[in-house]
């Protein structure tokens, strides 16, 4: 299943994937599933906003269990962040038919669509659309870097946009929705554990700072007669540093829009996205709040116009203790077999479906060792053992939850 997933939407140059919303790499990752969902005998189904299903048992019984994660990508992604839980999802039903296990639930393996956000800039637009936390109207407004429309994207790619809406029917026929995912840390590393539970998701957001200055001649401008729009952003990502360091949070600047872009010419507007995360509500809040003060003092000092947009938002998140503890009393020895202490539970500072479907639906995440911590970097791995651990850890916890 890897060997044959690992390909698709991958970059030469740079081995990073770029399985982006509703393009031809999604396309095949998309086909790719449907495949190994049918040539395990599950009926697949696409719903309304574009996630993709592949059921074993009645999927309009009540009670389904549900696992699977995601096959998008952010730009030069890594090959584990998403596609991890979706086929240790198929492997572990593959595990528990080895077994002889025999099912009493419906099960449910999903492929949730743009969970990154890399072309329209909201994470988790299937899961949000899904779950009623993005409307309609502000989904149709979603545009690319081209300017194409959400509900363009998706029409080309083969998919309705004129179904797109809340499902409470579907999710409300869920009894249990775990994902299972690389770990975006070193948390495990340091613990020794293969495996470990989720606790909670930091509140995290992204926020898009607009700098408009005045567009003139790089050459023949004196430095006291200019607007700079790209001064007023180069103190805005040094001031979110030292805003994080304050505050014990993360804030990045990851990604930066220029025009007219040219060497020779000053900026008339630099664009930059501010990525910020805390371990609460209002940490994260000063953060972004000095942040935004730094930018506004330092614009005004130049002359330079400023917009702060929040262009996503996901609250605290904090797992429901009952699925959690029932999945660790599933675990108990089994998949840290060699460390001999319980799985530990731990938080993180990444979105997730999981975390966006927890207000509807119970839900649990299963984080498999990171060895290096890095992710969203062609770099990202976890090592095959940790992998094989991680799909009889799931396949445990399916196990106890939709088995006889
Ligand atoms: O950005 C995140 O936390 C996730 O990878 N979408
Ligand atoms: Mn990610
Ligand atoms: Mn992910």
């Amino acid at each position: 299943m890897w060997r044959e997933l690992a390909p698709l939407g991958r970059n030469e140059d740079s081995g990073g994937y770029r399985r982006y919303a509703w393009t031809a790499a999604d396309t095949d990752c998309r086909a790719w599933f449907r495949a190994q969902a049918e040539a395990r005998g599950l009926a697949v189904e696409t719903d309304r906003n574009g996630n993709q299903w592949a059921w074993l048992g009645d999927p309009l019984a009540a009670g389904a269990v549900v696992t699977g994660s995601h096959l998008d990508s952010v730009p030069d992604g890594g090959a584990f962040d998403g596609p991890l839980g979706v086929v240790s999802s198929f492997a572990a039903l593959d595990e528990l038919r080895r077994r002889g296990a025999e099912f009493v639930r419906p099960l449910a393996i999903t492929n949730f669509g743009d969970e990154e956000g890399a072309r329209f800039g909201l994470a988790c637009v299937g899961s949000r659309l899904a779950a009623g936390q993005l409307t309609v109207e502000a989904a149709h407004r979603l545009r690319d870097a081209d300017g194409i429309t959400l509900p363009q994207a998706m029409e080309a790619a083969g998919h309705d946009p004129g179904a797109l809406g809340p499902d409470p029917e579907r999710l409300a026929r869920i009894g249990a929705f775990v994902e299972l995912h690389v770990e975006q840390g070193r948390a495990l590393d340091l613990t020794g554990d293969p495996v470990g539970i989720a606790s909670a998701i930091w509140p995290h957001g992204r926020w898009r700072f607009d700098f408009r200055g005045e567009a003139n001649h790089a050459g023949t401008t004196r430095l006291a007669d200019r607007r700079d729009p790209m001064l007023t952003y180069a103190e805005t990502v040094l001031a979110a540093r030292r805003e994080a360091e304050l505050a014990g949070a993360v804030a990045t600047f990851g990604k930066v829009a220029v025009e007219p872009n040219g060497v020779n010419a000053i900026p008339s507007l630099v664009r930059g996205w501010l990525d910020s995360r805390a371990a609460d509500q209002d940490t994260l809040d000063t953060v972004v709040a000095g942040i935004e003060q730094a930018a506004r003092e330092h614009a005004a000092r130049t002359g330079v116009d400023l917009d702060v947009v929040r262009e996503s938002f996901t609250p605290e998140i904090a797992f429901g203790h009952a699925l959690r503890d029932e999945i660790g009393a599933l675990l108990k020895g089994s998949a840290n077999r060699d460390t001999g202490h319980d799985i530990p539970v731990l938080g993180t500072g990444a979105g997730h479906d999981a975390g966006i479907l927890s207000a509807s639906v119970p839900t649990a995440m299963l984080f498999v060792r990171n060895p290096t911590g890095i992710s969203h970097s062609p770099a990202e791995h976890a090592d095959e053992n940790d992998c094989a651990a991680g799909v009889t850890a799931l396949a445990d916890v399916l196990e106890g939850l939709a088995c006889r």
